[in-house]
């Protein structure tokens, strides 16, 4: 277990837990969990074996955004630099090669549902609340979320949170496809754990692939999203993993995947 200022990281085997841990400012992002998310991608980087990381918030919160009190004196240069090392932690993030899991409990705003964005997966409970209220402060969503939003919802919703600063309930933002799963509060580690073992158990080039196959799509023509597909499927090909997942299904036993 890592224990750093504002969060913990806890590596157990393939799957790695990140609890935002500030908790008395309901974790609100700020420069030092900025300078602490980047430890903890240096950390995870350099072990090989973890496949999921769970993120999820200490407290009654996920994120309850930027950090306001540390936002309201910044002069505009300064603000550059917050925004600036903001989108390049949060882009990092979205960018890892293994799989991430949101484990959204209770609130998040602002820069905490724009951490949740740069999830493969969000898991969220019935208790949340959700929304982008940054034009209420004055300001808009910062860390990509109104770019990394619409991709995901849409525009027309993207627009009903971001103008009005209207702030949803869990079962809302999964109806809305903000959410991929929701489960009752007391549950949501409990589920986002045993989603996170169910794609840790499998073809790990395959799990990392599928992901930058779709990241890549998600933001390319459907032509070059197709072609990089073909050349990804094409390499999965040649890897032990293909032999080893498709001889075990004829064979009727569980596949042993050695990630070459
Ligand atoms: N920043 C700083 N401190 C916060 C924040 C925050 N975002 N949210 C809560 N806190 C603090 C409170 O000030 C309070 O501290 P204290 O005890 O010292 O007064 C403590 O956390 C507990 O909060 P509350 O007492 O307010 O708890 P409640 O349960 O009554 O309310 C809410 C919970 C509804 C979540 C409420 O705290 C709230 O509205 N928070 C602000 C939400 C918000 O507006 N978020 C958006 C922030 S802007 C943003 O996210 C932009 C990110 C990227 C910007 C990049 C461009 C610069």
């Amino acid at each position: 277990m890592k224990e750093l200022a504002t969060l913990t990281l806890n590596i157990e085997d393939t799957l790695a837990f990140l609890n935002l841990n500030a908790v008395k400012s309901l974790n609100a992002i700020n420069s030092a969990m900025l300078d602490d998310l980047n430890e903890a991608m240096d950390l995870l980087e350099a072990d090989p074996n973890v496949k999921v990381l769970v993120i999820t918030g200490n407290g009654k919160a996920f994120m309850a955004g930027g950090d306001i009190k540390e936002m309201m004196d910044l002069s505009p240069e300064e603000a550059d630099h917050f925004i600036a090392y903001g989108n390049q932690t949060m882009n990092r993030i979205m960018n890892l090669s293994l799989v991430t899991i949101a484990a959204v409990n209770g609130f998040a705003l602002g820069g905490g549902l724009e951490l949740a964005l740069t999830c493969d997966i969000r898991i969220g409970t019935t208790a949340n609340k959700i929304g982008f209220p940054e034009v209420g402060l004055g300001i808009i969503p910062g860390y990509g979320g109104t770019q990394r939003a619409s991709r995901l919802i849409g525009i027309g919703q993207t627009k009903r949170l971001a103008l009005s600063g209207e702030i949803i309930d869990g079962a809302e933002a999964h109806r809305i496809g903000l959410l991929e799963k929701i489960v009752e509060p007391d549950q949501l580690i409990e589920e986002a754990t045993k989603f996170a073992k169910q794609i840790a158990k499998n073809a790990p080039i395959a799990i990392k692939q599928a992901k930058l196959s779709i990241n890549f799509g998600s933001q390319s023509t459907l032509e070059n999203g197709l072609k990089l597909e073909g050349e990804i499927v094409k390499g999965l090909f040649r890897t032990e993993d293909k032999y080893e997942g498709m001889n075990a299904f004829v064979e009727k036993r569980k596949a042993e995947f050695k990630g070459k």
